[in-house]
């Protein structure tokens, strides 16, 4: 089994922590989606809408995170004699309905300054340009994903949009604050695969400097997460890449990689000048 995810994608977290709580064993590529990996015609070509993650056993393609997190339970269905013990109960599919409902995009661009997100947005945009050049038989699709990248500037200039997305979120985090006044997780007495969905928003709101606002406000949302986090899944799906300095890294790494990029591009424009 093949799984082509960031640590940077949320539903690429999502999926992560379900494989690691059930201990399935997989093959990780990660595709970063802000260095424009994603676009890569090769990658491109499996899954025209580039998105993460994508989730690969033999000829089998998952490309949704709702299919994917359902074929993993389905995974463990398959080689378990009790059923009862992993087919998805119904509250657990409704928190994970919800959950996938709020789509974090334009809550984290929102939360990005102008300069940063301006740069990437544009960054992205030339590498299309580029593979559209490489690959005009995907020119298209390619489109598609320019259209996409247009569209999602315009709507970061819609004030109502990202309120939107904003009261989504903390309509979805006052339900989950109900819930666990009630139950220690989300859909019950044991962790579920709507936990491993729920966490990667909490991780989010954090790596965005929002805890305060979003988590600290909400006491049984911030005891349930210090419980969470102290999971073997939590810190290798997450922990891993975004405790204390390692944060930096992983935000070094892609930067130092846009960085040099910029360079190049600034030195081709004088050489051709
Ligand atoms: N196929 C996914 C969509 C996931 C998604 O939007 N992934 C984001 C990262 S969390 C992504 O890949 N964005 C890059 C892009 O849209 O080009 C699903 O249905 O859940």
């Amino acid at each position: 089994m093949q799984l082509y995810h960031h640590p940077y994608s949320l539903d690429s977290q999502k999926v992560r922590l379900a494989l690691e709580e059930k201990g399935i064993d997989y093959t990780s590529y990660h595709v970063n989606p802000l260095t424009g990996k994603n676009m890569d015609s090769l990658f491109f070509r499996m899954n025209p809408s580039a998105r993460l993650p994508v989730f690969q056993n033999g000829a089998h393609i998952l490309y949704r995170t709702m299919d994917i997190m359902q074929y993993i339970d389905r995974l463990i269905v398959a080689s378990t004699e009790d059923d009862a013990t992993a087919i998805i109960s119904r509250s657990v599919m409704d928190w994970m309905e919800k959950i996938d409902g709020w789509n974090p995009k334009i809550f984290t661009l929102s939360h990005v300054p102008d300069k940063y997100r301006l740069f990437i947005s544009r960054f992205i945009r030339r590498v299309i340009i580029a593979r559209m050049a490489e690959a005009p038989e995907l020119a298209s699709v390619y489109h598609v994903k320019l259209r996409d990248a247009y569209e999602t500037e315009d709507k970061l200039k819609n004030a109502e949009i990202v309120k939107q997305s904003e009261e989504k979120l903390a309509r979805l985090l006052d339900d989950a604050e109900l819930q666990l006044n009630q139950t220690p997780y989300l859909a019950g007495e044991d962790f579920t695969m709507a936990d491993s969905m729920f966490i990667p928003v909490l991780a989010r709101i954090t790596l965005l400097g929002l805890e305060e606002e979003y988590i600290n406000c909400r006491p049984r949302i911030a005891k349930y997460y210090k419980v969470v986090k102290r999971r073997p899944s939590y810190k290798v799906a997450i922990g891993k890449y975004f405790s204390g300095w390692r944060k930096y890294r992983t935000l070094l790494k892609t930067l130092c990689f846009l960085g040099v990029r910029n360079m190049i591009r600034k030195v081709q424009q004088c050489v051709g000048a």
